[in-house]
């Protein structure tokens, strides 16, 4: 079929910047932006330097990860306590053995491992990991969370901060160097998903709190909000729901949310971060491997977004079949960001049909991916998946357009892709570098 809407020109993309594009030059352009944009990661567990031993890295933690702790169980015989009971290098080699030398790793996740070898030169094929551990033992952290950024085409990860870790919460008490590529969120699951396994943790950090959260107790939670605030100028805060989230219902969690965190979110201007369908420790014998989905009833979601207009609300959800009332839902109220393809959903087959159903639905107003990495090189493969996943689905809808007979050109492309990768985000939370003078010292 010919293009009669699509303008014919012999521009390559590097020279077509205020030019119209064809359909070809669409599908190249659009993956040269998205190479050549630097992204921000909005939802990661990495650490910035400071943290120290926090902070995961290299071939023994990129085997470890949960996601393929979960596939080794299914093509090995182990017992969980056998497996849990061998050092962390240990159980790297049995996974590495046993996924990666006796079976062939098409997973996205045993692949991710692939493209990160393959990314620093290392082989990819050998039946012992000797060759990955003296790569990365040569490796000084900072350069390498320098360049593991770079190629992985990110200029900034935003962290998942614990405010009741007690090895976190030391850290961040001895005044913890800012580092201009790392910002935190303060993650909120002690307070509002197991407030009584929580509360006393609070109590002994000098905040006046019982466990049935009388009303001194929401004023409380609000001021240690604020003390953990000033210590670690937070882009957002944050919690884990399960799928059986319910709003409104009388629950202590609920009690703590409209009277501390909600507030707290408002006079802060901060986001509250709502990542939800989880079912925590569905088999506890393979530890955090043990989580599984669940679809939520989103109304809980419109009774927030409704009840509290004034408050911003990022979402993501993990169960499949709750992505299409997202979507409705975030017409319905502009306080409502959809973010990421969360989890067991980062899959190249599960992010196409959302992503093409958000495009259809709310155009470049969502936050399309984050890589909820926990080791620092899934960033690498995490990041080039989403390029390469993204690049046919935006060229599709250009093309869609312009047979519609709109002219597409790079800047219009280049200005998408900042606003999905950057900019969203940039309006959402205060991404800048904390001026070190903001952060006195908490109470
Ligand atoms: O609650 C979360 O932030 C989840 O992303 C994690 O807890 C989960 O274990 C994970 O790593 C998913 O990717
Ligand atoms: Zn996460």
């Amino acid at each position: 079929m010919t293009e009669p809407l699509l303008k014919s020109t012999n521009q390559t993309p590097a020279s077509a910047d205020a030019g119209l594009l064809t359909s070809a030059q669409i599908a190249s352009t659009v993956e040269d932006v998205l190479a050549k944009t630097p992204f921000v990661d909005i939802h990661t567990h990495l650490f910035a330097p400071a943290f120290g031993k926090l902070g995961l890295w290299g071939i023994d933690e990129l085997l470890t990860y949960h996601y393929l702790e979960a596939e080794f169980f299914r093509f090995s015989q182990t017992a969980p306590e056998t497996y849990w009971s061998l050092s962390k290098r240990g159980r790297a080699d049995v996974i590495w053995r046993t996924l990666f030398v006796e079976n062939t790793p098409v997973s996205e996740a045993t692949r991710g491992v692939i493209a990160v070898l393959q990314s620093f030169g290392l082989p990819t094929d050998h039946s012992d990991l000797a060759e990955a551990r003296l790569f990365f033992k040569a490796q000084d952290i900072e350069t390498h969370i320098e360049n593991v950024l770079r190629m992985a085409g990110l200029s900034l990860v935003v962290m998942t901060n614990d405010p009741l870790d007690p090895e976190e919460a030391a850290i961040w008490r001895n005044d913890v160097a800012l580092h201009p590529q790392f910002r935190a969120v303060l993650r909120l699951d002690g307070i509002l998903c197991s407030w009584s396994a929580h509360w006393q943790a609070l109590a002994a950090q000098g905040y006046d709190v019982d466990e049935n959260v009388s009303r001194k107790s929401g004023n409380e939670v609000w001021r240690f909000l604020a003390d953990w605030h000033k210590r670690m100028r937070p882009v957002y805060m944050a919690v884990s729901l399960p799928d059986a989230f319910e709003y409104p219902q009388e629950t202590i969690g609920n009690r703590l949310l409209t009277d501390a965190v909600l507030p707290a979110c408002r006079e802060l201007n901060l986001p509250l971060s709502l990542m939800i369908g989880v079912r925590r420790q569905v088999n506890p014998a393979l530890r955090l491997a043990g989580d599984a989905a669940g679809r939520t009833d989103l109304r809980a979601l419109e009774n927030l977004c409704r009840e509290f207009p004034d408050n911003r609300f990022l979402v993501s959800v993990l169960s499949r079949e709750n992505q299409h009332e997202l979507c409705v839902y975030a017409r319905k109220f502009s306080n409502l960001m959809p973010f990421g393809c969360w989890w067991f959903l980062n899959n190249p087959s599960i992010v196409e049909e959302i992503t093409r159903e958000r495009f259809e639905m709310l155009g470049m107003s969502f936050i399309p991916q984050h890589s909820d990495a926990r080791v620092l090189e899934q960033v690498i493969y995490k990041w080039k998946n989403t390029r390469r996943t993204l690049a046919p689905i935006l060229a599709n809808s250009y093309r869609l357009l312009a047979e519609d007979g709109r002219t597409i050109t790079r800047a219009d492309i280049q200005r998408d892709v900042t606003r999905l990768f950057r900019s969203n985000a940039e309006s959402w939370m205060d991404l800048r570098v904390p001026r070190s003078d903001s952060l006195e010292p908490a109470s």
